[in-house]
């Protein structure tokens, strides 16, 4: 299958909700072959009128490798039509198998690209946030090799911000903690996140150059979940709580 072919139907998969086999099982896909097809589907995402925000990290802690069997720092891309508001109704009709996870986001003040310091990285930001993904594999079973789940966008679906904080928070190891209709399901540290948020800041600028990409003024970049990914049913009211910066939630329907 081409790579054009694989990018068409996993953005039909994602439009209409019905899972499919992931590729690896028929064919060898490379990493690089997997970000082209992100692209891809990414340029049919932007013929639809969807706008680039950002980009995201993914699988940037231990509890997320674990769960999805994967062990590598993958990247995706973010758009307008991803971003739900803080306290929003989410409708899951159209989704595979959807979860959330807890995050925390930079906004970016200034450009940021390439091999950069901690204190280079974190001066080019304006504004962290804490931050809920919900993340949606296209794959049957939720279950994807490396390349897979890079060709899906690292199963972005939507992304919810928190309140903006200053970013001389020091955010190396603060408490997380993950609440289902005010049950508390998952706690963590956002130092489960490479050890601090701001190295997955450091991989992203690096990663994305590598790929033609930097992170600009304005750009929302996630940093990866502090814990496992939580499924989502009808019904439910998701918060996450980051240790000084509030909390954020969405609430699902059907
Ligand atoms: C891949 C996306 C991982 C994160 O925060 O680790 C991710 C997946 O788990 O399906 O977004
Ligand atoms: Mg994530």
């Amino acid at each position: 299958m081409s790579l054009e072919k694989i990018a068409q139907k996993l953005d039909q998969a994602a439009t209409t909700g019905k899972a499919i086999p992931q590729f690896s099982n028929e064919q060898e896909m490379s990493v690089e072959e997997a970000y082209a097809v992100q692209s891809l589907s990414m340029a049919l995402r932007r013929s639809r009128g969807e706008q680039p925000v950002g980009f995201k990290m993914g699988l940037t802690s231990k509890a997320k490798m674990k769960q999805v069997g994967v062990d590598e720092v993958i990247w995706g891309h973010l758009t307008d039509a991803m971003q739900i508001s803080d306290g929003d109704e989410l409708a899951l009709a159209g989704n595979v198998h959807p979860r959330a996870e807890p995050e925390i986001a930079f906004i970016m003040g200034k450009t940021l690209s390439g091999d950069v310091s901690a204190a280079q990285a974190m001066a080019a930001v304006e504004y962290i946030c804490p931050a809920i993904e919900i993340i949606d594999s296209r794959y049957a079973n939720f279950k994807f090799s490396l390349s897979d789940v890079i060709a899906d966008n690292t199963s972005a679906s939507k992304f919810v911000l928190g309140n903006r904080y200053n970013p001389d928070t020091d955010i190396s190891n603060l408490g997380m903690v993950v609440e289902v209709d005010g049950s508390t399901r998952a706690v963590g540290s956002s130092a489960a996140i490479l050890g601090n948020p701001v190295r997955s800041l450091i991989a992203a600028s690096r990663m994305l150059a590598k790929w033609g990409h930097s992170l600009k003024e304005g750009d929302i970049l996630l940093a990866g979940a502090a814990t496992e990914a939580l499924p989502l049913s009808p019904g439910q009211s998701f918060r996450t709580m980051v240790q000084n910066l509030g909390h954020v939630s969405f609430q699902t329907t059907s």
